[in-house]
């Protein structure tokens, strides 16, 4: 009996290569892991997707005897031909963890939770947000989402807060993630939605990855960039990022910026271009406006002032202009480099800008992927369980708001539209002066996720305010909660999703949940249902009552906006590949790119955004945009760079980064859980440079106190390929003790610890990405038993 039928993709994440060249189809690969099982002793394999970041990439799951016993690879499935990555392989066996949560928890006035029936707990919810209600008003509520849950489940929240409690709180933890993907889309093409599509890496001859770790957090889709890389013909690849990255090893050119440099680097890029004529003039005439304004304003970013401000060669950006612009096919990539990182979405859109102006849009690899990173990102953004509002509808449009309080059935001033969405950084602070006293927070861990965490647990500690938490496992969030709900998971219950190039995927139940945990819209479903929420008509307000109706639910309110859904079915969706949304009448087997024909969503009356100001945040108003942009082009938008707040010091000399590594997901409550991936990092470290390392006296193994003005925390010292001046630290490990966040040696060790409370003024996405820190030597490393400094003595 093999345990591994596919090789050890722990040791060698990317497996066998399978070259192609330009054009051709990415041959198949079929992955595998099944434990201790053969092929033959697989009871049914049951179709669904990889829930561990925002590819989609295709699975089925191998059931034995009621229980998950493995994974294979679809090779039918456009996205990943078979392939799967470690995560994908192994993160599975977290859904049979024997600490799962079973029953619904109360929290007891001595502090103690007890287990409760479904009942207790949620009369108990219901009661609170009743109460809420009466007392407060719909602000008093809040809902804190995320971007894992099925699509049924956002819309069905959305409508639930929304219509049916009334409130403008009400977020996703995809703030944190790619908010600015969507605001740089919105800023660029006045509307979301991706433009490009995986299968430009097929066609593309320049591929440009800014920020973004594509090796390491979406490692299919790298597989598919090295098998181009390793046949004929291969493209070139740019990436701009502070680490020697897996990327930035294959790369071409690699610009390795000081974090927070982003708008300066990429307004060379656009400087280089333009002064080199090689943008499109034919297509930034008929297609764009307010191209005059980018000219004007990156003038003043000849190579020398951003090799000033980013501490890279003017010579090496240089080549990487020449390279992006003489390239054919343009392929650009942004995530949380970009998106988490000072000047976010300015930066984002100045990615969009290169490829606009080169007129790199619609066609087979020339393409932009602004990424997603959470499995079904996409989706919280489409059904508006975020800020957005359902169908990629404005909330600046009157009659969009129409539009939607006819879907569902309500009057129009049901639909809270006074003022701007409230982002969970907002929410947070409203929750903290006691205007929120109500938060239901679903599948995600803002304990460990959101920045500055001594202030986070503070929050969510006050016995004021009232904290749901619906989750697998008892998280660091949960163990601050009154109420503990036990999640039904993927493998578990059934729904459909969509990645990062807007394929959607069904994922059926495969197996039941542990104990009596449900199904998230199971949940949702029993709250609107005892909430007793009606629309106009007296009739109930969420009329559907399963996955499937949920999404015929969700057809509608999709019908004839961008993010169509109505050619689609679940039956459509069984058995082949998934499928890229628009799919409709018109679409029947769906969309490969968008805008193909220098065609945009961006008319005044139809666009989801009349866009913000790139400096402050402000809405551009109506008549604004109408006078700019009356027949709908994409936009282009310059930005002049701004020096990131937090600076470094004399007494905080380094730069902190923060980021991913390829075996965990997250703070890990699924990957902590799967003995491959936890046994390849289980502790967190700190990565330097050999030169600062060097210079400090620090050596591979030492044990050093990371501090920023917030807190300190201590890690092992990793020396890597990071630039000088710049420290790096996974973000995923989370601590033991809510009331300290120490971890399991006393001390911290997450990276949020470290953060500061600021964010992006379009994005609102946090800073994660950058503070000032300084770093000293705790405790020497330990090599066979004994220390550096017992070491010198002997
Ligand atoms: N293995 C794994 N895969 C994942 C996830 C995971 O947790 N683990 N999470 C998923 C999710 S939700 C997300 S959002 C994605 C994130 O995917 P990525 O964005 O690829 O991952 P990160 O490590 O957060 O950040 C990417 C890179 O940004 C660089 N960087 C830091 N500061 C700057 C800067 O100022 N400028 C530039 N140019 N680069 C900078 C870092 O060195 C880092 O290598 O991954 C998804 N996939
Ligand atoms: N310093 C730093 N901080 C960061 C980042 C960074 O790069 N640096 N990245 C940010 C980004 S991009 C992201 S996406 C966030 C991620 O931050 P979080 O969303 O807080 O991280 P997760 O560990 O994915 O938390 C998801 C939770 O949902 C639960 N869950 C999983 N599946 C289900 C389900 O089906 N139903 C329910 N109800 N629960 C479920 C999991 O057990 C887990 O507790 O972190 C952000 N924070
Ligand atoms: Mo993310």
């Amino acid at each position: 009996m093999a345990e591994t039928s596919t090789p050890d993709r722990i040791a060698d994440p990317w497996g066998e290569r399978t070259p192609y060249g330009p054009g051709d189809e990415w041959p198949e690969r079929q992955d595998t892991f099944l434990d201790g099982l053969d092929d033959g002793d697989v009871d049914r394999w049951v179709q669904t997707a990889s829930l561990l970041h925002s590819s989609g990439d295709a699975m089925d799951i191998a059931v034995k005897s009621g229980r998950i016993a493995g994974v294979r690879g679809r090779a039918s499935d456009r996205v990943n031909k078979g392939r799967l990555g470690p995560k994908d392989l192994y993160g599975w066996q977290a859904n049979s963890s024997p600490d799962r949560l079973t029953r619904p928890l109360i929290r007891q006035d001595d502090g103690r939770f007890e287990e409760a029936s479904w009942d207790t707990a949620m009369s108990l919810v219901t009661e609170k947000a009743r109460e809420q209600l009466e007392k407060h008003g719909p602000s008093g509520i809040g809902f804190y989402t995320t971007g894992q849950l099925f699509l049924e489940e956002y819309y069905t929240l959305g409508v639930i807060a929304r219509a049916g409690i009334g409130t403008s709180h009400l977020d996703g933890n995809t703030r944190l993630c790619t908010a600015t993907a969507a605001a740089a889309l919105k800023e660029s093409f006045a509307c979301d939605g991706q433009p490009g599509s995986y299968t430009d890496v097929d066609h593309a001859d320049v591929i440009a990855l800014f920020g973004h770790n594509m090796a390491e957090t979406q490692s299919v889709l790298w597989m598919r960039v090295l098998d181009r890389l390793h046949g004929p013909n291969p493209p070139r690849l740019v990436c701009v990022d502070p680490r020697l990255t897996p990327v930035a090893k294959e790369a071409t050119v690699h610009l390795a910026p000081l974090p927070g440099t982003n708008v300066a680097l990429l307004n060379v890029l656009l400087h280089e271009i333009i002064e080199h004529g090689w943008y499109d003039d034919e297509y930034v005439s008929a297609h764009t406006v307010a191209f005059d304004e980018l000219r004007t304003t990156v003038k003043q970013y000849p190579p020398e002032r951003a090799a000033e401000i980013c501490d890279v060669p003017a010579e090496r950006i240089r080549e990487a202009a020449r390279i992006i612009g003489n390239a054919e096919r343009l392929l650009s990539t942004v995530l949380q480099g970009i998106y988490q990182s000072n000047q976010a979405t300015a930066a984002a859109v100045q990615v969009n800008n290169i490829n606009i102006i080169r007129g790199m849009l619609g066609k087979p690899g020339a393409g932009i992927l602004q990424m997603n990173g959470q499995p079904t990102a996409q989706n919280t953004r489409e059904a508006g369980a975020d800020g957005d509002l359902a169908g990629f509808r404005n909330w600046a449009n009157d009659s969009h708001v129409a539009e939607l309080a006819e879907v569902w059935n309500v009057e129009t001033r049901q639909i809270p539209h006074y003022a701007p969405p409230t982002h969970v950084m907002q929410m947070m602070r409203y929750a903290e002066e006691g205007s929120i006293q109500f938060l239901w927070i679903t599948g995600t861990n803002p304990a460990v996720s959101l920045p500055e965490l001594a202030r986070i647990r503070e929050i969510l500690r006050q016995r004021r305010l009232f904290v749901v938490v619906q989750d697998l496992f008892l998280t660091e969030t949960a163990q601050l909660a009154d109420v503990v709900l036990p999640a039904a998971t993927w493998g578990e219950k059934t729904g459909t999703f969509t990645n990062a190039d807007r394929t959607v995927h069904l994922s059926e139940k495969a197996v039941d949940p542990p104990g009596e945990a449900r199904a998230d819209l199971d949940i949702f479903l029993d709250f609107a249902r005892r909430m007793d929420f009606r629309d106009k008509d007296g009739m109930p307000l969420v009329s559907w009552s399963n996955p499937e109706s949920a999404f015929e639910a969700w057809k509608r309110c999709s019908a004839g906006r961008p993010c169509d859904y109505t050619g689609l079915t679940y039956q459509k969706l069984r058995g082949g590949s998934g499928i890229q949304w628009p799919c409709n009448e018109e679409h029947p087997e769906g969309t490969e790119r968008l805008y193909e024909n220098g065609e945009f969503f961006a008319t005044p009356d139809y666009c989801e955004s009349f866009g913000k100001d790139l400096l402050t945040g402000a809405s551009v108003e109506k008549v604004e945009y109408q006078a700019q942009n009356p027949k709908g082009r994409a936009l282009i938008r310059a930005a002049h760079y701004q020096p990131p707040h937090e600076q470094t010091s004399r007494e905080f000399p380094f730069i902190l980064t923060t980021g991913r590594t390829i075996y965990h997901f997250h703070t890990r409550t699924k990957t902590a859980r799967a003995p491959q991936l936890q046994n390849a990092a289980p502790e967190v470290w700190v990565e330097m440079s050999a030169g600062d390392a060097q210079a400090c006296g620090f050596t591979e193994g030492d044990m050093l106190e990371i501090g920023t003005p917030r807190m300190s925390v201590f890690a092992r010292l990793r020396i890597s390929g990071i630039r000088d001046g710049v420290v790096f630290l996974p973000f995923h490990y989370g601590y033991w003790d809510t009331e300290s966040g120490s971890g399991p040696d006393g001390h911290g060790r997450a990276a949020n610890e470290l953060t500061s409370t600021d964010w992006d003024p379009v994005s609102k996405q946090p800073l994660f990405k950058m503070a000032a820190a300084r770093i000293r030597r705790v405790e020497a490393a330990v090599v066979d038993g004994r220390t550096r400094e017992e070491e010198a003595v002997s």
